[in-house]
């Protein structure tokens, strides 16, 4: 287990406006920042890596007990934990509401918002997204095997979201925006052939959620040949 001292405690001043720590490619920081952009807030984003999170700031370390990004500062406020994060926002703040009132859309929400991060999150990002997009930008292997193999999950879990998702009566909230940006990086891998054809809903309520402002606002800028570039450079230039 990594416990580390925390940087935000002790003498440190905590910012009137929400900031949000993290970095650019992380899919849970970025959850952070579309709740921030949707609900209006005039907001700061600190980033505490490079753009793939593989060299880390020295503000990195201390920010998160398990060493993970997003955390959240708003005057005498640190939350860590994307969706604890993305409540606050909500519900501290004014500005158009983001978890619905109604007793069985909002139990749907977090239906939702639950699937996702256990059944889809850890196929979908560190399988494929790692193994397909960030393993050549690194010149690191690529686990073909692993892929395919867990490639009956991936497809699963996106045809039960997208079921999920389109059976909803209310409109936008916190489920899209978590559902968007876990889903985002497998869009851009050859995988998502199969898994858009196993579901045809998720491909479906992806086609119009992409070009919503706010989701389109924080795509990951995922051009990989310039991202493998960077990262070269920065190896040979530590
Ligand atoms: N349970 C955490 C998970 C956050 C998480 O896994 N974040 C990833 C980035 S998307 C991270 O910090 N990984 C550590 C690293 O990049 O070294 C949350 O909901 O915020």
């Amino acid at each position: 287990m990594v416990m580390s001292k925390s940087l935000l405690s002790g003498d440190r001043t905590m910012s009137k406006r929400p900031k949000v720590y993290g970095y650019a490619a992380s899919t849970y920081t970025r959850m952070a920042l579309v709740g921030a952009e949707k609900k209006g807030l005039d907001y700061d984003f600190q980033p505490v890596a490079s753009w793939d999170g593989y060299d880390k700031d020295p503000e990195y370390i201390g920010l998160h007990p398990f060493l993970k990004v997003p955390v959240l500062e708003h005057d005498k406020v640190r939350l860590t934990e994307t969706i604890a994060i993305l409540v606050y926002i909500d519900r501290a703040f004014e500005g158009p509401h983001l978890t619905p009132s109604d007793p069985l859309a909002l139990a749907k929400m977090w239906e939702i918002i639950s699937s996702t991060i256990s059944y889809a999150w850890p196929y979908w990002v560190p399988v494929l997204a790692t193994n397909r997009l960030f393993n050549p930008m690194a010149d690191d292997a690529v686990d073909e095997n692993l892929i395919s193999s867990r490639l009956p999950e991936m497809c699963g879990a996106a045809e039960l979201i997208g079921n999920y998702l389109t059976a909803r009566s209310g409109g936008f909230d916190l489920a899209d925006i978590v559902v968007a940006r876990s889903l985002k990086y497998a869009t851009e891998t050859p995988e998502w052939h199969d898994i858009a054809k196993a579901a045809p809903r998720l491909a479906e309520w992806w086609e119009s959620t992409k070009t919503r402002p706010t989701i389109a606002k924080h795509m990951p800028d995922t051009d990989w040949q310039q991202r493998t570039e960077d990262y070269a450079s920065r190896k040979s230039n530590p």
